[in-house]
Order: C-alpha cells, then structure tokens, then sequence
C-alpha cells in the first residue's frame, strides 16, 4: 500500500515538474527582422558613430550606432544588427510594412519590406542633397537706363534727364556731352548751344559701375531769328548765353529792348522760336522773362 501511495505521489510529482516546465509563449509579437550593410553618405563613407535608424509608419522601431566607417551591423550572422521590432498593432492590422531608414536624420535613398526573423544585408545611401541655406550674395550690377525730356529743339534747349535704372544705385556720374557733369539723379541742363551731344550715365553699386552711353542724345537746332517789328537788325546775344536779350540788334542790353520785349509778346509767341526769348525757361513769353530781362540791363 506504502509503496502505491509513494508511486502515485511520484507520478504527481513529475507531473508538478513537468507543469511548471512549461514556458509561457508571447506569440504575438512577431520576431525582428535585422539589417546590416554599407552605409553612404553623399558619396563618403558615413563616419563612424553615425547613427542609423529604421522606422515604420515614420515611428522609430529600431537604431543602430556605426562602429566602424561605411558600415552598420555586424557582417557576422551572429553579431549585432539593426534590429526592427514592430509593434503587434502594427503586424496584426497591416499586410506589409514598410521600412523607411534615416541615417543620422536624413532619409536613404532605401527602403525595406519588414518580413519576420530574417537577416539580411541591406545598403544604404543618401544622396539628396539637403536644402542649401541661402547665402547672401552681391547684388548684381543694376542695369543703367535713363530718359530725357525733350530729345531735340531749339537752343537754348532745357532737358529733363530721368534715371530709369533698376533699384539699387549707389551714386550717379551724367557727363552731359558739352563739358557738364552732375551728380544728380535726375538732373536738368539746359543746353544753350546748337549740336549733337552724347550723354552717358556711370552708376556706382557696392557691386561695381554700369554705364550707358547714348550716342548724340540730345540735338539742339539753331532758332531761326528775325527782325522784331519796326526794327533795322537782327536780335543779338551780347552776353553769349544762349538767349536774345538785345532785341534792336545794336549789341547792347538796354531799356529800348526791355520796350520792345514788353511790346512785341505776342508777336514773339507768333513768330519765334519761344527758347531763345524764353529767359526763365518756362515755357513761354511772360512777364517774368521781362523782369529777367530788365535784371540784365
Ligand atoms: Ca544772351
Ligand atoms: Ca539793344
Ligand atoms: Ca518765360
């Protein structure tokens, strides 16, 4: 009988044993699958301590640190790879996933399919160039344009000149083609002479100088001159300035031609060229080129 019990006991035992032997098994979770390669960096090697990682959906599930120059993982089945784990959602819920690999934050060219358990040897490059940081560079030279108002007439001739260059002047240079020169940005010349003149406008940036020459820009005719009314001569210029001013013709700026101006106004406007009489350079016969005129006497 003792020795009955003592069987069943033992069998009871081994039976203890043999439950408690058995592993719990977590199959859900599906075996990593691990990677090792070269690994490329814009045509280097990538350094040593570079850092790989392996993502699925853009979430992180695995990372690895170069040992050595252009390679990750060991080239050893046996050695340490870059091992992607997904997560059991993930395994479960989709039919292929895929495996996107960042080295050092850029993303390789690469990408993978997760299949559980496998080793396999994957290389791994990045090319694209990242988005180069705008640097700051010279402005280019402005292309020098300008405009003048009127382009030809009689002399004395006033002439509006227009900068019309692309933004970004630093300073102005008109050599205006009779000897004149300015500094303006638009200036205005009066012309006092008959003559082709060629105009050119030298424009000073931190870049360097443009310039544009116009060839016989500006053409200034000689007026046509008469006799006033009731007048034996010709109108001179006894100063030489470009304006009539001696009207009677006797070569001398006098009240008899202040008279004649103030008398023959409307004639002038009818029957002359309005430049050469025309001493304040608006435009037209008026009183204030009679003030102008008497100044002169
Ligand atoms: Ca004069
Ligand atoms: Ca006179
Ligand atoms: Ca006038």
């Amino acid at each position: 009988m003792l020795r009955e019990i003592k069987l069943i006991l033992s069998i009871l035992g081994l039976c203890a044993l043999g439950s408690a032997l058995i592993i719990p098994v977590h199959a859900d979770l599906p075996a990593p699958c691990e990677y090792y390669g070269g690994v490329t960096l814009f045509g280097m090697p990538a350094p040593a301590g570079s850092v790989v990682v392996a993502a699925i959906n853009g979430q992180e599930r695995g990372r690895i640190t170069l040992q050595l120059p252009g390679q990750y993982g060991s080239t050893c089945i046996f050695g340490t790879h870059l091992k992607v784990q997904p997560t059991e959602e993930e395994y479960a819920n989709e039919d292929i996933l895929f495996i996107d690999f960042f080295v050092n934050g850029m993303k390789a060219d690469e990408s993978s399919v997760y299949h559980p358990g496998v080793i396999r040897w994957q290389d791994l490059t990045v090319t694209r160039v990242p988005t180069p940081v705008p640097t700051p560079t010279e402005d280019p030279l402005p292309i020098v344009m300008f405009n003048a108002t009127p382009r030809a007439g009689y002399a004395p001739l006033q002439v509006a000149f227009t900068d019309l260059t692309s933004a970004g002047a630093g300073s102005w240079s008109w050599d205006l083609g009779d000897g004149t020169h300015s500094g303006d940005q638009h200036p205005a010349h009066l012309y006092r002479f008959p003559g082709n003149y060629s105009v050119n406008l030298t424009i000073s940036t931190s870049s360097g100088q443009s310039w544009l020459r116009v060839q016989d820009c500006i053409q200034v005719v000689e007026a046509p001159i008469q006799m006033f009314p009731n007048q034996t001569s010709l109108p001179t210029d006894p100063d030489n300035d470009g304006f009539y001013e001696d009207l009677n013709g006797n070569d001398h700026i006098e009240f008899d031609d202040l008279y004649i101006y103030f008398s023959s106004m409307e004639w002038i406007g009818e029957n002359l060229p309005v430049n050469p009489f025309d001493y304040n350079l608006n435009g037209r016969v008026d009183f204030d080129d009679l003030y102008s005129l008497f100044l002169k006497i």
